[in-house]
């Protein structure tokens, strides 16, 4: 290792990282090494550069061994089979375990990586935990006891044996002795279809795969806006929220006339892999963007996609051979989209014969059969369909652009979801969605829950006709817009909240979002969990939505009812405040707020300025409940019937009592009513 953390983690450039190798590679190239070991390695990234300018100065035979914890992941969070994934995509010859565990913690790591590896596993442990003697690391393994590891080692996968810190020629020798009978394991190709992130694979063909869809500027204007901008937030916004509704993979399309799409695309997918954990799918037809984005991925990406045509398969091949990933094979060529399912197998059967002959395995294939609207022919959906149903009963990954089959129809999401049932029960294996569609994404559901098994082409065939519904009630889930606001996504909660005040009480945006939003955080805030930025962020986020639920409701009939509000002198904290007056104003008062940090003098001039006799106080603080009892004090000496609520965080009932308020308001809730009974 460099010894220094690439960006974004530290300041070193991936570019830098992969010159400051291929030095290295360079010289022990010329002077004539056999092989070239890669070692000790804890950053998945790092690893990535280093293999690279192996691949690049050299044509040597390459092993990767890297360093995990006791958890079994590396300091920057790959796993083992994030690793396996990454470094077999990119053609090393052996991988592995080194340093940092003693043999008895590798043991199990190692038949992880056996699990999932089609290449050989190495071994080489440290000869056991180090203990300080005399100033100096003592590893507390004997050659012998060592050994007897290595045995277990073998027999639960390794094919390569050796030491790392602490051993010695007594020690390999000792291996030697212990091992030379054993039998080698078979190394066996596992034939496994997995992208990863930086931290996790996912395998494709086992449960079916969400691909989340939403990175795309296709029929989004606002999407188009921000890539014009070079707005990153907006579109990393996009991409976290679909992690939250359960994408697996994260499809990333920024192809839009006037951008310079080989750029950009590098930099969504260096901004989206530093926030995000989830594989993306690299999706261009522009050959310098694929390249350029598959160089910076850190892991083992998701290529969409190549096709039939020489020109495609010629360009995009020899980068999946290079830098590793799973493609989308589309059956199309340049004729255009077959007819019939027998054309679309004819032409997935060339693009393996090419694949084949890039040295490209079946398993990284994944075809797309091609899913087109039904609005211009409702067959394009049989024969898709057909077409899936053959591909994997010829034992192919197969996965389609579900949304594809309703451009133009109305009630798009109804017709998705019944779409995305059949070809999941034709076998289909990736699917890529709205993960936003509570319809589709319930449709995933039921598949999984095997509630699918009856359905047919005349279910799909009812769901076209079914009348276009008001969706937007189903649609909008409520626990979303409370997850924007718990992760601060500011942009997105007020298109959110936006979209929800359509068809949903402003009450109820403030009760079962906002409020369990804020109090999520807070929680989460008191056992550090999430820190400062965050904490501001959420709050951001909840003010602006309430601001647009009062503009929403400055058209409401008011009760002629008037209420002053305010935080106590010397408490700055107004978000309990701010609660309570749309809570307020949504029950129809005329809410005078003096805002927060309010002297109890100020409060009583406004009694007489508004000619009002009712009075709420809030205060978050223990140290300006004196505050409170003070102005409580000098409004009712000044004028017994003016009645004052109390409430916030440190308050209770007992305490309201004792500093003479009239009422106590336990929450937002309890404060309106407590309004409303003064006015009874
Ligand atoms: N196969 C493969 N890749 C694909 C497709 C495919 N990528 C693109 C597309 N098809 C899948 N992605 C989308 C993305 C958006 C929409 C449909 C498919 C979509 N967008 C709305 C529109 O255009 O009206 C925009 C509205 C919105 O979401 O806000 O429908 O088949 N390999």
């Amino acid at each position: 290792p460099i010894g220094r953390f690439l960006e974004p983690l530290g300041d070193l450039k991936f570019d830098d990282a992969v010159e400051i190798f291929a030095k290295n590679i360079r010289v022990a190239y010329s002077c004539g090494v056999d092989l070239i070991i890669i070692e000790t390695m804890t950053d998945s990234y790092e690893t990535k550069a280093a293999v690279l300018a192996a691949k690049e100065n050299s044509n040597l035979p390459i092993f990767v061994t890297n360093a995990y914890d006791e958890n079994g992941k590396m300091l920057t969070g790959a796993d083992p089979e994030a690793m396996v994934s990454m470094l077999e995509g990119l053609g090393v010859d052996a991988l592995g375990i080194n340093c940092s565990l003693g043999p008895d913690k590798m043991i199990s790591l190692v038949k992880r990586m056996g699990e999932c590896s089609s290449l050989p596993i190495i071994a080489n442990p440290n000869a056991g935990l180090p203990e300080i003697k005399n100033g100096e690391a003592v590893y507390n393994l004997s050659p012998e006891q060592f050994a007897d590891y290595a045995c277990v080692l073998a027999s639960s996968g390794a094919n390569i044996l050796g030491g790392c810190c602490g051993t010695t020629p007594e020690y390999i020798k000792a291996v030697i002795d212990k091992t030379k009978n054993i039998l080698l394991n078979n190394v066996e190709n596992k034939n496994l279809t997995v992208v990863s992130s930086y931290t996790h694979a996912v395998s494709i063909g086992k449960s079916p795969v969400i691909i989340g869809e939403r990175i795309n500027p296709t029929g989004k204007p606002r999407f188009k806006q921000a890539l014009k901008e070079n707005d990153m937030n907006y579109i990393l916004e996009i991409g976290l929220t679909q992690a939250d509704q359960g994408a697996h993979i994260l499809d990333v399309n920024v192809g839009l006339p006037g951008i310079d799409e080989k750029s950009m695309m590098k930099k969504i997918v260096c901004a989206l892999q530093s926030v995000c954990d989830l594989p993306l799918q690299l999706d261009s037809n522009n050959y310098e963007a694929l390249e350029y984005s598959m160089r910076y991925y850190n892991g083992k990406p998701l290529i969409n996609s190549v096709n039939g045509d020489e020109e495609s398969m010629n360009a995009v091949f020899p980068l999946i051979k290079k830098y590793g990933g799973c493609v989308i094979a589309l059956t199309l060529d340049k004729n255009g989209i077959p007819n019939s399912s027998q054309k679309r197998i004819e032409i997935a059967q060339s693009i393996i014969d090419k694949a084949h002959y890039y040295g490209i395995d079946d398993k990284d294939i994944i075809f797309d059969p091609l899913a087109l609207t039904v609005a211009t022919d409702e067959n394009n959906a049989k024969i898709t369909l057909e077409t899936v149903r053959m591909l994997s009963e010829m034992g192919y990954k197969t996965s389609l652009g579900i949304s594809n089959v309703s451009f133009g129809l109305p009630n798009r999401n109804t017709v998705n979801a019944s779409f995305l049932k059949l070809a999941l029960i034709n076998g289909l294996s990736c699917a890529i969605v709205n993960p936003a569609s509570h319809e589709v994404i319930k449709a995933y559901h039921q598949y999984l829950n095997g509630d699918v098994n009856k359905y047919n082409y005349a279910d799909f065939k009812n769901a076209l006709t079914i009348q276009d519904v008001e969706m937007s009630v189903v649609n909008k889930s409520n626990a979303i817009l409370r997850g924007i606001i718990v992760k601060g996504l500011v942009e997105l909660s007020v298109e959110k909240a936006r979209e929800m005040l359509i068809s949903t009480a402003p009450m109820d945006i403030i009760n079962n979002e906002i409020i369990p939003a804020l109090d999520e955080i807070g929680e989460a805030f008191e056992n550090k969990k999430i820190f400062l930025p965050q904490l501001l962020k959420s709050a951001d986020c909840s003010s602006r939505i309430f601001s647009l639920i009062k503009d929403k409701m400055s058209t409401n009939s008011s009760n002629g009812n008037a209420i002053i509000l305010a935080t106590v002198q010397g408490d700055i904290h107004d978000i309990g405040k701010n609660i309570v007056r749309m809570m307020l104003e949504s029950y129809g008062f005329i809410v005078y707020d003096l805002g927060k940090d309010v002297q109890p003098q100020k409060i009583l001039e406004a009694t007489q300025k508004y000619n009002c006799k009712l009075v709420a106080l809030s205060a978050l603080m223990t140290t300006t409940l004196p505050a409170m009892e003070e102005t409580v004090k000098l409004l009712h000496d000044y004028d017994k019937n003016i009645k004052v609520i109390v409430g916030g965080a440190v308050l209770n009932e007992e305490y309201a009592n004792s500093i003479g308020a009239d009422a106590y308001g336990k929450d937002a809730m309890s404060a309106v009513k407590n309004a409303e009974n003064f006015y009874k």
